[in-house]
């Protein structure tokens, strides 16, 4: 019986667990958040759900201890410059596309800092030493790498370092610490990674997980539209809004109005309004889609 359970690491708190609980309640996993322990049972899925700190999901997915993880790319890379933790393969199976910044190079506001050159034989302060070493030998700079746990962007002014590399996101920090961002080094986002030698008795659960997240996945990139349309204006709005094979077209019980239905990016939504608008479309409604199965 032990197989046909699959297990989950998400982060227990912090920045990434808000969102991985929002994607498991997506796909119709919902935990009961009032009585969430270390280890929780999906009631509607054979899933458990692991709660750890992030820093220790990559570990744990890699050994086995949990099947799948939700982690920051970040982590991922830190723990493994090989696609192995300790001689155990870990998959990066999906881009979540939630959690997402850069790891970056920052320096003194000050600092005439214009080339990565400017960092051969100076102290910079990390969290991500791993990352920054590969980085820096990529490009021959020689440079002594602190490594700091936590508040990595007080290093410069307590005297500890002459730069720091380190998560960024809308870039405050490093403005309220008097710092500049010179080199985006490392772009992250939320991943699913899975142990490289998941029991062959969970496969087929793995698969219907993964074919409800591509479809959560994909349905969070678009928008269904709702419009009335002339009749004359049916050609063109079928060029503008090709759809997913086709808009649909209804006529309206008012002569020579139509509603159309279509299904677009999220991206490109505002472009799109702007030309239905154009050729006379009135009274459009987007509507969010809740999962789409292609
Ligand atoms: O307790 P645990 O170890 O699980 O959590 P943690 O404190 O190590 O991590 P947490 O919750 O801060 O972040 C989890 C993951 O979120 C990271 O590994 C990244 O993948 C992702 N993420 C996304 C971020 C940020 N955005 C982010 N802005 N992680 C950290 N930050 C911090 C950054 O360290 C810096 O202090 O936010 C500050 C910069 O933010 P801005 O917006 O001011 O630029
Ligand atoms: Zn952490």
């Amino acid at each position: 019986m032990e197989n046909s359970l699959l297990r989950i690491a998400i982060q227990a708190k912090g920045r990434l667990n808000e969102d991985s609980m929002a994607l498991l309640r997506d796909i119709g996993i919902k935990i009961d958040e009032s009585k969430r322990k270390f280890l929780a049972q999906a009631p509607d899925f054979p899933l458990e759900v692991l709660y750890l700190r992030d820093d220790d999901i990559p570990q744990v997915v890699a050994a086995g201890t949990a099947d799948l993880g939700i982690v920051g790319l970040n982590e991922v890379a830190e723990n493994s410059t090989d696609g192995t933790i300790d001689g155990s393969p870990l998959q990066i199976i999906r881009e979540l596309g939630f959690g997402q910044c850069r790891i970056s190079l920052a320096v003194p506001k000050a600092e005439p800092c214009d080339s990565p050159a400017w960092f051969e034989g100076k102290r910079i302060a990390t969290s991500y030493p791993n990352i920054l070493r590969h980085y820096l030998s990529g490009i021959g700079v020689n440079a002594l790498i602190e490594v700091i746990a936590g508040s990595v962007e007080v290093a410069p002014a307590a005297g500890i370092a002459d730069a720091i590399f380190d998560i960024v996101s809308s870039g405050g920090t490093l403005v309220s610490n008097g710092l500049k961002e010179v080199e985006k080094v490392f772009h992250s986002q939320a991943v699913l990674v899975a142990c490289g030698q998941l029991p062959a008795a969970k496969q087929p659960l793995l698969d219907e997980l993964l074919f409800r997240i591509d479809s959560a996945l994909v349905s969070r990139q678009k928008k269904y539209l709702v419009m009335n349309l002339p009749q004359e204006a049916i050609e063109q709005a079928v060029r503008i809004v090709p759809a997913m094979r086709s808009p649909t077209i209804m006529p309206l019980a008012a002569q020579g109005w139509y509603a159309m239905h279509a299904v677009i990016e999220e991206s490109q939504l505002w472009e799109k309004i702007r030309q239905l608008k154009a050729i006379g479309a009135e009274g459009i409604l987007v509507l969010n889609t809740d999962k789409i199965i292609p």
